[in-house]
């Protein structure tokens, strides 16, 4: 699992480059096997949770449980590691601000019926990619034009699909100030996500 082949390299060099050439500042694609997915499954089901802060500071509604940070171990470490590799490539260099490090993981659970998370931008501190997994459950992650969420999107993250979103540093998103705003709504049956992030702040 999570082994590096050329096949691999081949797609993340073809979506992030796809990605810095969009004016949209998300791409989702199949990315995953079905042993990947169940084997992160069974990584988060060995973590605990706590409930997020129904409404932050910048007034965003939150319904989920979360794991932060989620220690990088087992398949998490692998999986990690992997991507890690993979956007070293000579290709991809240019796009981004500096070599990419995943330092910080969260794991997200959202029960059936959850309200999801508002409307919001993630901060300015996660620079270049964010990498978005979801793992199980049917829901929406949706983009907005604005907070107000107006022209909402929703982007295809069935399991097994890799999410990537622009952060600032990244090639296509040159003012930090146009980071994507998005959310996640209509949580049917629940749902277990991860979010890869490389946070500017710790290094
Ligand atoms: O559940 C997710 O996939 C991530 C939701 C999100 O946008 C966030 O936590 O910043
Ligand atoms: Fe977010």
């Amino acid at each position: 699992m999570f082994d590096i082949t050329p096949q691999k390299q081949q797609k993340i060099t073809h979506f992030v480059k796809t990605l810095s050439k969009l004016e949209k500042q998300i791409i989702s694609f199949p990315y995953f096997t079905k042993k990947e997915i169940s084997g992160l499954v069974d990584y988060c089901n060995q973590l605990s949770f706590r409930e997020a802060i129904p409404l932050t500071k910048t007034d965003v509604v939150q319904d989920f449980s979360v794991c932060f940070p989620a220690p990088k171990i087992g398949l998490m470490k692998k999986c990690i590691n992997h991507f890690e590799q993979l956007f070293l490539d000579k290709n991809l260099k240019q796009f981004f601000s500096s070599s990419l490090i995943f330092n910080d993981i969260a794991v997200q659970k959202y029960r059936a019926g959850s309200s999801g998370i508002g409307v919001h931008r993630d901060g300015l501190r996660y620079r270049d990619l964010i990498l978005i997994i979801c793992l199980s459950g049917r829901s929406e992650f949706f983009v907005a034009n604005s907070r107000d969420g107006s022209n909402i999107e929703v982007i295809d993250d069935t399991p097994g699909r890799l999410v990537l979103m622009s952060g600032p540093g990244f090639k296509n998103l040159v003012n930090p100030d146009n980071r994507l705003f998005h959310g996640v709504k209509n949580i049917e049956n629940g749902r277990l996500s991860i979010g890869l992030r490389c946070n500017s702040r710790f290094h």
